[in-house]
């Protein structure tokens, strides 16, 4: 039998390019692990309870050796190491430069290298034998996202035992762009490793079946995709599904009861001073979120008169993203530029007509921020399903506060009643601002009351259990026809 192949393991695997924590370095020098309390982390934390045995394999940031294995949470942790230029070619290279641009509609021009593409493999690799060391005969394995998209059949070359289960956040373009990658058949075929392959959209699962269609010829019924053997080998079938993912809308709903929490998004309103409408934004600063479209509609409804800097205030979050890619410094620059321009144009002295913020808050700031927010702008040019808009939706057990939200972000075929726009028509993201702004407050109730329906309905543990439903039914088909 396989070497690789451990005595006992884990039963559930999760795969994703980062852990889910961050070193902190203490005073004596010595370094601690302190868990990131992200989405996935949280629906993972859920479904990792109903195993006996859960782990997850990733990089733990920062280059060199990796830490040894270890325990956070009840999570067994294995870090997988980088190298410098690894951490270039791989990371920033050919997923953030490459891929990240092709999958989100060519919003910059993807770049490409071999030298990346050797690199990407090569991690690729690492990742999928870390996890098929620790998985459980007949284990599952769910590798997540873009960086990853090699892991599926690399891991199945030595576990063919194992259910393994792929789940894509980020965009699956039409085939025509897909087309453009360099080594888009490799891709595909890493993919087509995976039992099941879950996407955000509708969309990008029909986009994906057209492309293994296209590309490699093979046949599709419906959303079940025949992967012929080689050689004598039999044919395996893959499922590829939409799974919208979601977020813990209970536990953002239950901190707007916090009253420490009602005192901040209070206070945030006092120290803007007491504007009638506040106007947020929440983005990883990146060029998929349409943060100058928004700004430039900004700008020109303060410039037409149309807002009054003293009645209505912006405020920006920009999480930095991505620094040493150099289409995200340039955004940065630009992004910067135009907050100057139009704060030197309109702000009233000692109030910002837009308030920037480039870092982090953490998570109790950020629910004080939606709860503050009279209207929330999502005008993402491409998004894979856009977390924020979700969010913002539990913040407001109040039923008030209006979601103005991008067709182009996976949300939007969920969250039907907000405000939709295409955020690259600046005249129609005008009115629909000033739409949101004057909306009378039974009307934000009854789309707020639709939209609160859907989001606390369809929270991220039931994205998690639907996605290991599938991948448990036909898995065990699979292992069936594997003993015939
Ligand atoms: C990818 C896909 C898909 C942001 N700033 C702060 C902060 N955030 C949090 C938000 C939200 C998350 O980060 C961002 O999630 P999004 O979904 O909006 O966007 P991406 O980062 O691009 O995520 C996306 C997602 O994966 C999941 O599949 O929806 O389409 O691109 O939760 O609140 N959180 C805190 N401080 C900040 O300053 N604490």
């Amino acid at each position: 039998e396989d070497a690789q192949r451990p005595e006992a393991g884990h039963e559930l695997v999760v795969v994703a390019n980062r852990l889910p924590v961050d070193s902190r370095t203490l005073p004596d020098g010595a370094t601690e692990w302190v868990t990131s309390p992200g989405g996935l982390v949280t629906a993972m934390e859920s479904v990792m309870r109903t195993v006996d045995s859960g782990a997850w394999v990733g990089w733990a940031g920062g280059t060199g050796e990796a830490p040894s294995p270890f325990v956070a949470d009840g999570m067994h942790l294995y870090p997988v190491p980088l190298a410098g230029h690894e951490v270039e070619r791989y990371y920033e290279g050919f997923s953030n430069a490459t891929l990240w641009p092709l999958y989100h509609d060519v919003i910059v021009d993807p770049e490409f290298h071999r030298t990346w593409w050797d690199d990407y493999q090569r991690v690729n690799r690492r990742f999928a034998r870390a996890a098929a060391e620790v998985a459980a005969p007949g284990g599952i394995v769910w590798v997540h996202d873009y960086q990853l998209q090699l892991v599926p059949a690399m891991i199945r070359e030595t576990r063919p035992d194992a259910r393994i289960g792929f789940f894509n956040h980020i965009p699956f373009p039409p085939v025509e762009l897909f087309s453009q990658l360099p080594k888009r058949n490799q891709i595909l075929r890493g993919l087509l490793g995976a039992d099941v392959l879950g996407f955000q959209r509708e969309g990008d699962t029909l986009n994906f079946v057209a492309a293994v269609r296209k590309l490699l010829g093979y046949h599709t019924d419906g959303q079940t995709i025949t992967v012929p053997g080689l050689g004598t080998a039999p044919s395996r079938e893959v499922q590829a599904r939409t799974f919208p993912i979601s977020i813990d809308s209970q536990s953002v709903s239950d901190l707007t009861e916090d009253p420490d929490i009602q005192e901040r998004a209070r206070q945030l309103r006092a120290d803007m001073g007491d504007p009638a409408k506040i106007v947020l934004g929440v983005d990883r600063l990146d060029y998929t979120k349409g943060i100058r479209h928004r700004l430039k509609a900004w700008g020109e409804l303060l410039a037409d008169g149309a807002i009054d800097p003293r009645d209505a205030v912006m405020i920006q979050v920009a999480t930095p993203s991505r620094e040493r890619v150099d289409a995200y410094r340039q955004l940065r620059d630009e992004v910067e530029l135009t907050v100057g321009r139009i704060n030197g144009d309109h702000a009233p002295i000692g109030r910002p007509a837009i308030s920037y913020q480039h870092r982090s808050f953490d998570r109790r700031d950020m629910t004080a921020l939606y709860m503050a927010a009279d209207v929330v702008l999502v005008t993402a040019l491409r998004d894979g399903m856009n977390l924020v808009a979700k969010e913002y939706v539990a913040s407001r057990p109040d039923e008030q506060g209006v979601l103005v939200l991008s067709e182009f972000a996976g949300a939007a075929d969920e969250l039907r009643a907000a405000l939709r726009v295409n955020p690259h028509d600046i005249d129609e993201l005008k009115s629909s601002i000033l739409r949101a702004l004057a909306m009378g407050e039974d009307e934000q109730r009854e789309a707020m009351t639709s939209l609160r329906r859907q989001v606390m309905d369809h929270d991220v543990q039931a994205w998690a259990h639907a996605f290991l439903d599938e991948l448990e039914s036909v898995g065990r088909d699979e292992i069936t026809t594997r003993r015939i």
